[in-house]
């Protein structure tokens, strides 16, 4: 392994660092081409992205184009694409089959499938699934997995199965763990995709069982308890899952592991979006749960009413609180520990419904009213624990002096703040060991030395405003995409040494810059929050202000110019502008003493469990743990992890936010393929030999530029360098099977091919002119 990664870092010493952000050239690796006039090209468009058309003259450096759409433009020359005419009507399979490989080929590729229902397509060995948005049974059943089982990759269709296929059996003729990653953003199948890998991993594994149930069906089964408790609805997806990253899957056992639980959600929901399922399965229980709990319609919680959004369409919470209950059956939670769970629900209801006044002390708070007195008892109740103790855990801090201890009061807005950080931090808890229960249930095997893991991962996110958990997520992104480039370099590397040619002048742009940013220690923004968390006298201004003079002159930061506390990262994918406001609160995960101290005594076992006696040490230390750092330490161990692994890249695109069958919407498409890192690939390729051709294909295609060379009964390698040295090309390669060629060559051959074409069409109607 550390050879194999050594070799790697050799290859790496090969890269020229550049940290400019490059488009695709013209032809699609940054040179311009050979347009002539007659040219069939593309050209980028507002609305479609990009749209084809033809030379109609060319003026200096620009050109004139009638768009397919009956458009006249003028287009600068390097802003054109040329247009592949023989590209096969239903698409290529492999996009390193495009004659150009570049963004509006892509893109067309996609859309040409996608429009025949071939939802998979192949960039390499990186699979693309764009999500059909309706059922495709035959694409699954039981025919097909068998059909797939030992293929040799890329002889049948692409599919998800057939990439679990090769990492199967690299894992058990090589012995090699291998690594699936399915990335995309929320909606765009990944969950979908993982079940499917799942699947058919169990079908190839001889269905591995425990007591009777298969690991596949262990996770599917496990299924509706994460998702009732780590899903919520969210503007983009109805079912989004909220935790961040899972690593699962093994044949004889999985492991899932949760990295960031949006612990926000529970007590701040923005319409049109919901809390966490939980919540209102649990209010829509059977009525005599609903009375032993005092539960009530969710509108009447404060935790649910933040939004107007309470039902969904077509589910029923009734339904899927009685699936929940027979899920956590069968991944064996006993009926004591539901009892508990689902106490615990009500109980984070009821708190959040605690307001407060002010009380007769200067700075103090009292439960507001008789109804806040209510859920406080309430709250007591069901976590077992003394109402007064908890009334003074909410209300009040304890300050230890070396003279004395002395209690100190909270006035409302504190206790309201001290309420809602009790509120996530027993939900949060309640989620790990709910994880935790769920992984020993499904009985990972630590023994087994090969594994493939199945990581499932957000995509990278940019909205409207990008808090803590966007940072996070987009830092992952930019961890993997490190590895994708890695990866990715090494495959070409690879396919280039198999044809035994030349592969040394490879660049690439590394992204290291803009992890350094963020990881750097000391001095990196994690670093930095970190220390803004320590000091109490830290705001988000401050913190932001740091930032600003930290980075002044780091070319991914940007402050931007009308805002005093948001800043800018210049990720891989694009700039992310983040609101900094609450990134200090939700980096500080330490639980108050006063909720630990409440809690840790509750007379309910499960309750007292989630909050076990910290070591004496820790206790005393620091009450300081920071949620970034952790994350980081978790990302870390994770790239360990992916590191001893061989990766197979599965990338979900979501064809339309309308979440509609047949819907490709080209822009949209084109950013996420630019955010999975679809077109960095592409770039990675471009950056050696973009265009690969078997020599036969080659000859049919260019042999009437040199028709001696045809005559002369040449073997076809040696054919193909004629052909090529007499149209005066350099720099190409000639594999063991096919002709390399570089960023723009093939323009250059295409455009004499035309010329040829026309020059034929006339000399043949002046022959036919003096014949009449
Ligand atoms: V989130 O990150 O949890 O918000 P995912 O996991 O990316 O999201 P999901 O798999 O839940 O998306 O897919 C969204 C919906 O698309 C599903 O509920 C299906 O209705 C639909 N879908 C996705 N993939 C397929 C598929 N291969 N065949 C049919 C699909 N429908």
């Amino acid at each position: 392994m550390l050879l194999r990664k050594g070799g790697l870092f050799r290859l790496w010493c090969l890269v020229e660092r550049n940290t400019s952000q490059k488009v695709l050239g013209a032809d699609g690796c940054g040179t311009p081409v050979n347009i002539i006039v007659g040219s069939h090209v593309w050209v980028e468009d507002s609305e479609l992205a990009w749209i084809d058309g033809q030379v109609s003259k060319i003026t200096g450096q620009e050109a004139e184009i009638e768009s397919s759409n009956g458009k006249k433009m003028v287009v600068k020359l390097v802003k054109i694409y040329p247009k592949d005419m023989e590209a096969p009507a239903a698409g290529v399979d492999d996009m390193t089959k495009l004659s150009y490989l570049h963004e509006p080929g892509v893109l067309q590729n996609l859309k040409t499938r996608y429009e025949l229902n071939e939802i998979y397509t192949y960039t390499g060995n990186i699979l693309i699934a764009i999500n059909p948005f309706q059922r495709l049974p035959h694409l699954y059943d039981g025919h097909m997995m068998q059909q797939y089982k030992g293929a040799p990759f890329g002889e049948l269709n692409p599919h998800v199965f057939a990439v679990a296929d090769v990492a199967y059996r690299a894992m058990i003729n090589e012995g090699k763990s291998n690594s699936i990653l399915v990335s995309g953003e929320s909606g765009a199948g990944k969950t979908e995709t993982t079940k499917m890998l799942m699947r058919y991993l169990a079908f190839l594994g001889g269905r591995a069982a425990t007591e009777g149930r298969t690991v596949e069906q262990q996770v599917l089964e496990s299924n509706p308890v994460l998702e009732a408790f780590g899903n919520a609805k969210t503007v983009r997806n109805n079912n989004s899952r909220q935790d961040d990253i899972k690593l699962q899957g093994r044949i004889s056992g999985a492991a899932i592991r949760t990295y960031l639980l949006e612990r926000s959600r529970v007590c701040q929901v923005s319409d049109p979006e919901r809390n966490y399922h939980c919540f209102y399965l649990l209010c829509a229980a059977p009525q005599e749960e609903i009375e032993k709990y005092k539960l009530a319609n969710p509108k009447s919680f404060h935790y649910l009413n933040q939004s107007r959004c309470y039902e969904l369409v077509g589910v029923s919470d009734a339904h899927d609180y009685l699936a929940t209950r027979r899920a956590m059956d069968i991944v064996g939670i006993s009926a004591k520990e539901q009892e508990a769970i689902f106490r615990v629900v009500a109980a984070i209801l009821h708190l959040g419904n605690i307001e407060f006044s002010k009380g007769s002390e200067v700075d103090s708070s009292v439960p507001k009213d008789d109804k806040a007195k209510f859920h406080l008892k309430m709250t007591s109740e069901l976590l077992m624990c003394d109402p007064d103790a908890l009334e003074d855990a909410l209300c009040k801090r304890v300050m230890i002096t070396p003279e004395e201890v002395i209690k100190r009061s909270l006035d409302p807005q504190s206790a309201a703040i001290s309420r809602d950080g009790l509120a996530k931090t027993v939900y949060s808890r309640l989620f790990d060991w709910l994880v935790d229960k769920i992984n020993v249930s499904i009985g990972q095997d630590a023994t087994s030395k090969s594994l493939i893991g199945v990581l499932d991962i957000y995509g990278f996110e940019s909205f409207k405003t990008n808090s803590f958990e966007q940072f996070c997520i987009n830092f992952t992104n930019e961890k993997l995409q490190q590895h994708f480039n890695q990866h990715v370099f090494k495959m070409e590397q690879e396919e280039y040494t198999k044809e035994q040619i030349d592969w040394s002048y490879i660049e690439f742009v590394d992204n290291q810059d803009v992890l350094d940013l963020i990881e750097k220690k000391p001095g990196g923004i994690v670093a930095l929050l970190d220390e803004a968390c320590m000091f109490p006298k830290s705001t988000h201004e401050t913190f932001a202000n740091k930032l600003y003079q930290t980075f002044k002159t780091h070319k991914r930061f940007i402050k931007p110019k009308l805002s005093r506390t948001d800043f800018t990262i210049a990720h891989y994918a694009g700039e992310v502008q983040y609101q900094s406001d609450q990134f200090l609160d939700k980096n500080k995960d330490y639980v108050v003493p006063e909720h630990q101290d409440l809690l840790g005594v509750s007379k309910c076992p499960f309750v007292a469990g989630l909050f076990p006696p910290l070591p004496e040490e820790t206790a005393k230390s620091s009450k300081f743990s920071s949620i970034g750092s952790r994350f980081k330490l978790q990302l870390q161990s994770l790239m360990e992890t992916l590191n001893s692994t061989e990766p197979h890249y599965v990338r979900c695109v979501k064809p339309n936010n309308f979440l509609k069958p047949a819907v490709f919407e080209n822009v949209n498409i084109m950013q996420q393929l630019r955010c999975g890192g679809v077109l960095e690939a592409i770039r990675i390729s471009c950056a050696g030999y973009p265009t690969r051709k078997p020599f036969f294909e080659f000859i049919n295609r260019f042999g009437l530029l040199a028709p001696e060379v045809l005559e002369g009964n040449y073997d076809e390698k040696v054919a193909c360098t004629k052909i090529l040295e007499k149209k005066g090309l350099k720099g190409f390669q000639i594999g063991k099977t096919k002709v390399f060629l570089r960023a723009g060559q093939m323009a250059e051959l295409d455009a004499r091919r035309t010329e040829w074409r026309s020059f034929e069409v006339e000399r043949t109607s002046i022959f036919d002119r003096i014949i009449q």
